[in-house]
């Protein structure tokens, strides 16, 4: 399959390639919750929501590779080193009771992925320590022995979690496309620069493009297979 992207084309195989969806998790993008909390605008991030679950159903038809990912710690932080923890708002820290529970530990309803993206059976759930969903997790591992060979992402927040995966990911051998209206950022102007220095210098950390490129190849595929 080839869709039109920047900086150039991207093609892939539907059979080596994974969906990766970052962190679409309730305290990141729900109202009420640690986002907001801490005087971001979740509803930049809500706007999302219907481009991601289009693409995610589309993909699923197809018969793609799911990842899911979830910024998650053990009960007792022992996975969170102090550095990470100790920054940030002081008021609100990771492993601190919030609105929806305690923050980005694993297994508390603040943590959960969103009602909409909620994972099916078979599809990979990874909760990650990091803001890159390839430290401490064994996604590699896991991705290799399923002959996956390319990545699209999508999810929350562009600058943090999603450029750290897809960087990891491109120095890992995987060839990595961003579906730019499926990621999102509490600041616009980051999600642009993320968007912007990922393709530059002729895809120095890969590809991007508009859902409607994927969705588009999905469909003719879903046309020639009738
Ligand atoms: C993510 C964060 N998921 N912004 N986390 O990007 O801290």
């Amino acid at each position: 399959m080839q869709i039109p992207a920047q900086p150039f084309p991207f093609d892939f195989e539907l059979a080596h390639t994974a969906l990766v969806i970052i962190d679409m998790q309730r305290d990141f993008v729900e109202p009420g919750g640690f986002g907001e909390t801490l005087g971001n605008d979740v509803s930049l991030l809500q706007a999302i929501v219907p481009a991601c679950q289009g693409v995610l159903q589309a993909w699923r038809v197809a018969g793609g590779a799911v990842v899911h990912t979830r910024e998650a710690h053990a009960p007792d932080l022992s996975d969170c080193p102090p550095a990470k923890r100790l920054r940030g708002n002081p008021s609100l820290r990771i492993g601190d009771a919030g609105p929806m529970g305690r923050i980005l530990v694993a297994g508390e309803p603040g943590n959960q992925i969103i009602a909409a993206l909620t994972p099916e059976p078979g599809e990979w759930v990874i909760d990650k320590p990091g803001k890159g969903a390839f430290y401490a997790t064994g996604l590699h591992e896991t991705l290799q022995a399923a002959g996956i060979t390319h990545l699209l992402f999508m999810g929350v927040t562009t600058e943090v979690c999603v450029q750290t995966s897809m960087r990891e990911a491109n120095d890992r051998g995987y060839d990595c496309l961003l579906l730019e209206d499926c990621t999102e950022s509490y600041f616009p102007h980051f999600k642009a620069a993320t968007v912007d220095m990922l393709r530059a210098q002729g895809g120095i950390v890969g590809w991007t493009a508009p859902s409607s490129s994927l969705l588009a190849a999905l469909a003719k595929v879903a046309h020639q297979d009738c």
